[in-house]
């Protein structure tokens, strides 16, 4: 038998295939969502890799629901991602954070049972594409018990902690699919010359030691004081362990996040002091990195709430939010309590 190479490795399909095998009682609906999205990440990929060829760079001049100018890749990307789950007839709908409405899909009647709700921002850090830095396509998965017949606005909104899967893609110097169903998190990176998706990092765990601190230290001085001080802390402290720690923020979350995760640090968008708003959507990027990060042994919060447990208002809604190890997010948020009390 010659040495292909490839026999020896998982990929995403045979990961998902045996994942499956696990649970018998699985009807393979859940495996088909992730392998569609899986699909469409290559889709985008190709796309970003082909920007500038493509003339698809720069912006479409029109602006998303937040008021941002869309690129024209956001516009490209979000449009890939609805075709992937438009005849899906388990999936019950969907909402994207390019679009200001919810999408409901009829079930058709043959779809007895669960169906699932897709919430995506296809193509976050996209303000950085003109600049060929990395971007990220962000997902987050819901149940809808009893075939979504009704499937309606609250449906939408519901807390991280009940996500059946999360994950995102990068689209780095290579293609990475990260995601994780609740048994922890894993990386395929996609190989280039059989297009698929490889296993390269099972179970990954988010390292104890700092070695980042990612925010836009720009706004500094529109932190409250907890979080000044502990962005002090993390960078200028005497704590010896922070010695090694230094400044990285790209300004695109799937990069940062995914450095973080790797090399361990902190990565943190806070509220504006006077406003109390964050920058971030709780439900297309925060709730999803929230249960990566949970899945790799850290912690997510807002410095008073864990991300998981909020119980999203609207659509859009923006949070505070910080990732890292469980040492680090501890301490924020004592010193958080402690300025709370005084
Ligand atoms: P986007 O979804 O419009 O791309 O915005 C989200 C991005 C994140 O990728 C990144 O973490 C953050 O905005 C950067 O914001 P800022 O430029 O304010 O630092
Ligand atoms: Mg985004």
């Amino acid at each position: 038998m010659p040495d292909l190479g490839w026999n020896d490795f998982d990929t995403l399909e045979s990961y998902i295939a045996n994942e499956q095998r696990k649970y018998p009682e699985s009807r393979g609906i859940f495996a088909d969502v992730v392998r569609r999205i899986g699909i469409a990440s290559k889709v985008v990929a190709v796309k970003v890799q082909k920007a500038g060829l493509l003339d698809v760079l720069g912006s479409h001049g029109a602006h998303n629901v937040q008021g941002e100018e869309q690129q024209k890749l956001d516009v490209i990307a979000n449009e890939i991602m609805k075709a992937t789950f438009e005849w899906m007839p388990l999936v019950a709908g969907i909402a994207t954070e390019e679009e200001e409405d919810y999408t409901v899909y009829p079930p058709k009647p043959e779809n007895e049972g669960d169906r699932y709700i897709i919430l995506f921002d296809p193509l976050d850090g996209s303000s950085n594409i003109d600049a060929n830095v990395s971007v990220g396509t962000i997902f987050s998965i819901h149940r809808v018990e009893g075939g979504g017949y009704r499937t309606k606005l609250s449906d939408f909104l519901q807390p991280g902690k009940s996500q059946v899967a999360a994950g995102y893609v990068i689209y780095g110097s290579s293609t990475m699919f990260v995601f994780s169903t609740g048994f922890g998190v894993h990386g395929f990176t996609l190989d280039p010359e059989i297009g698929e998706y490889v296993l390269s990092h099972e179970n990954i765990r988010v390292p104890d030691q700092c070695t980042c601190f990612s925010a836009n230290e720009a706004n500094y001085k529109k932190w409250d004081e907890p979080t000044q001080r502990f962005a002090d802390h993390l960078r200028y402290g005497d704590d010896e362990i922070y010695e090694i720690t230094t400044s990285r923020y790209i300004g695109s979350l799937v990069a940062d996040f995914h450095r973080n995760l790797l090399h361990g640090g902190v990565f943190m968008y806070p509220a504006d002091a006077q406003t109390g708003k964050g920058k971030l959507r709780l439900l297309y990027e925060c709730a999803p990195m929230a249960m990566l990060m949970e899945q790799a042994g850290g912690m997510a919060t807002t410095g008073r709430e864990r991300i998981m447990d909020i119980v999203p208002t609207e659509l859009h809604q923006r949070v505070p939010v910080a990732f890292g190890a469980v040492r680090e997010m501890e301490m924020y948020e004592g010193m958080v309590a402690e300025a709370d009390e005084q």
